[in-house]
């Protein structure tokens, strides 16, 4: 390096003012370094894994963010006692709050990450914008200037030529955002634009920008010290997302050329040094189907998918923050740094692709993961037995895999993915083999529309239920049974749900029937789906080998099971994992997930859901309320917008009927199985 820094203050123990998995990575790395680390902890979280990990934890309040982690005097007060000198702030929560940043200096507390001023430059759109563009940052042509007046906005989005993209200043996330086709339709957008701008954000200043109609999301990793030095670690193709949510990173960018590859990193560097950058930053740009790349907004924190970055390079970004925060100079020149092979990172979420991807929270029954290796990473916050709430992210894991080129990173990752198995919790795992497997994805054919674009084939999920999966649930059941039996309590087979015993007499071939359902999830909170009724199994053991029959057809098979792994032999050998909680069992097979649950009579009851009441699925606040009291709707209409978790989801009509009443308005909050409006359905025998 060039210069030194006589200003070097080591940091001795870290608070972090996370959770979840990104607080487990920092403290992996504390502990590599001999650094202290400190934990915080809500009510939600008294047993989480980053207490566990971290050196010691602090409580710091109830189990909302508002009330806990987003509690700036609680976290800075918890750095005082413990005797932390720096406080690393993850992502998320005050990650890029000035306030917090400047409230920790305040306190001769080192915040890890950039300096308030540069947080706050890139905080708005139009500000950040204006440095951009004197930094010689290419931009999307557009408008950013002062004037706001309904005229002067009209008469620039005429100018750009449509369609244009109306955006808020202030805006994220998707929020605050207008596709405008037409100048007819440019007023009616815009007003409705800007109220929820301030609804949001409390600011409507607005941005017109020409719409990149399939851009690429490729994001450049930049890295600075507090000496003026600064670097590029290559770049992160983030095109797979659903409703502005990242759903799969890769790195580097499929297709970027060695040329273009350097010119957005010496243009995203020479943009950190202007703003005097210091830490880890993201620059995200759109890029063209020809190669062009704008600006769309800097990001000044660690991301999500830092792990890819980490993966090609072989640097660990958070020791990187830890050393610039401390003072040193960046341990290379952008001459020392070159990528190898490709990394490719999904995030594993606890929700339900099947219903609109609702978070899905509840007990984790059952985690098994890939083993990890050079090739498999995987970064996570929980383990087996511990809670998915409604009040954080419900992310499970991010699963990360390399390989020499992008082919073989994609087939370590199908076969990671087969070894992922969660129950208790519905996830997204097969949607993500499903993008995975997908033609457009394998070839690199990415946009930011991909997952609209296949959205129908990329959620036609397992349906393929069979009498063999009846038949493993069944042989399960009857080992696992027998297991126990050989060494508890005799009377087990009597008090089971599962099976009627026919036989085990001497004289007569015994034989046991199963009866099971089929339930399309299967989760702790009690949520099914029941797609196929009693279903019956009847086994018959013979000397060596047990005879199973369902549904008219019959195998002969050996059956063997360890801990969760059955194996089931007949003309070969399948192999499976199976989780069982309650009276359900889950087998999981090539990377499907079947749920089985005991069928019983007080199951099968045929109510009528339909009637009476329709209740919220989570906690949240309405956003809007599209029906009244006495109106007509039909099966699948939506009926009410509700935000929950910074998503929001359709409430739609079970089927055909009419509102009798409803009890919420726009901006009330509601919680999870508060009933929403009245419904009544057509009684469908005319009476
Ligand atoms: C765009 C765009 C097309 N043209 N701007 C979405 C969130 C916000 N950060 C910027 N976004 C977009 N801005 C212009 N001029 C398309 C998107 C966009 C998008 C961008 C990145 C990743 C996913 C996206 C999904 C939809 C739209």
């Amino acid at each position: 390096m060039t210069s030194q820094n006589n200003n070097i203050i080591p940091i001795k123990k870290v608070l972090i003012a996370n959770r979840g998995e990104i607080a487990c990575r920092i403290i992996r790395t504390l502990s590599k370094l001999d650094i202290d680390s400190v934990a915080l902890y809500s009510d939600a979280d008294k047993t989480a894994q980053h207490v566990k990990l971290a050196d010691e934890a602090v409580y710091i309040g109830a189990s909302p963010a508002a009330e806990s982690y987003l509690c700036a005097d609680k976290i800075i007060d918890a750095a005082k006692r413990t005797g932390a000198n720096a406080i690393h702030p993850g992502y998320g929560f005050l990650s890029e709050n000035s306030g917090f940043a400047k409230t920790c200096e305040d306190n001769n507390i080192i915040f890890i990450g950039p300096p308030t001023s540069a947080i706050d430059a890139m905080g708005s759109k139009a500000a950040a914008k204006d440095i951009m563009e004197k930094a010689d940052v290419p931009l999307v042509p557009g408008y950013h200037e002062k004037d706001q007046s309904d005229e002067r906005l009209l008469a620039e989005a005429t100018k750009i030529g449509y369609p244009v993209l109306l955006k808020a200043a202030l805006g994220g996330g998707g929020k605050g955002m207008r596709l405008v086709t037409s100048a007819d339709e440019f007023q009616e957008n815009l007003d409705s634009c800007k109220r929820e701008a301030i609804a949001s954000f409390g600011d409507d200043f607005m941005l017109i920008e020409k719409y990149i109609t399939e851009p690429r999301h490729v994001e450049i990793q930049v890295f600075c010290d507090q000496l003026g030095n600064g670097v590029y670690l290559f770049e992160r193709d983030c095109s797979i997302q659903r409703r502005h949510q990242k759903v799969i990173e890769e790195a580097p960018a499929p297709g970027l050329s060695d040329e273009l590859r350097k010119r957005m990193g010496d243009t995203a560097v020479k943009a950190a040094k202007s703003i005097n950058y210091v830490g880890a930053g993201t620059f995200e740009f759109l890029m063209d189907k020809d190669g062009s790349f704008y600006f769309m907004e800097m990001n000044t924190r660690l991301q999500v998918e830092h792990p890819v970055t980490e993966k090609i390079t072989g640097q660990d970004l958070v020791e990187w923050q830890i050393r610039a925060a401390e003072g040193h100079p960046l341990p290379c020149t952008q001459e020392d740094l070159s990528f190898n092979g490709h990394a490719i990172e999904v995030r594993v979420y606890a929700e339900t692709p099947e219903n609109e991807f609702l978070p899905s929270t509840g007990k984790i029954q059952y985690l098994r993961t890939p083993e990890e290796n050079k090739h498999v990473r995987i970064d996570s916050g929980v383990t087996q037995g511990d809670e998915v709430s409604v009040y954080y992210d419900p992310m499970i894991a991010k699963l990360i895999v390399w390989d020499k080129t992008r082919s073989g990173a994609i087939h370590r990752m199908d076969k990671a993915l087969k070894e992922f198995c969660v129950n208790g919790v519905n996830t997204n795992i097969e949607f993500l083999s499903n993008i995975n497997s997908n033609d457009d994805f394998v070839n690199a054919k990415l946009s930011t529309h991909f997952i609209e674009h296949h959205n129908d084939s990329l959620l036609a999920l397992k349906k393929d239920i069979d009498n063999k999966h009846y038949i493993y649930a069944a042989l399960y059941q009857h080992m696992l049974e027998s297991n126990n039996k050989n060494n508890s309590d005799p009377s087990l087979d009597q008090q089971s749900p599962w099976a009627s015993v026919n036989g085990w007499s001497l004289n007569t071939t015994p034989s046991r029937v199963f009866r099971f359902n089929h339930d399309l999830v299967n989760n702790s909170e009690g949520d099914s789906q029941t797609a196929e009724k009693n279903i019956a199994v009847t086994l018959t053991f013979e000397s060596n080998t047990i005879v199973a029959s369902c549904r008219g057809s019959s195998i002969q098979c050996e059956a063997y099971l360890k801990d969760d792994e059955l194996t089931v032999i007949t003309g070969h050998a399948q192999r499976m994992y199976v989780s069982q909680f309650d009276e359900k069992i889950t087998l999981f097979i090539d990377g499907k997930a079947y749920h089985l649950s005991a069928y019983s009579a007080e199951f099968s009851a045929e109510g009528d859901d339909d009637n009476g009441q329709l209740t919220a699925p989570m906690n949240g606040r309405i956003v809007d309320v599209f029906v009244s009291a006495g109106e007509s709707v039909e099966p699948d209409q939506p009926l009410a917008i509700l935000e929950a978790m910074k998503m929001e989801h359709t409430i739609r009509a079970p089927s055909g009927g009419v509102i009798s009443e409803v009890f919420y308005a726009p901006g009330d909050l509601i919680d999870d199985g508060a009933p929403l409006l009245a419904f009544e359905a057509p009684n469908e025998k005319g009476e």
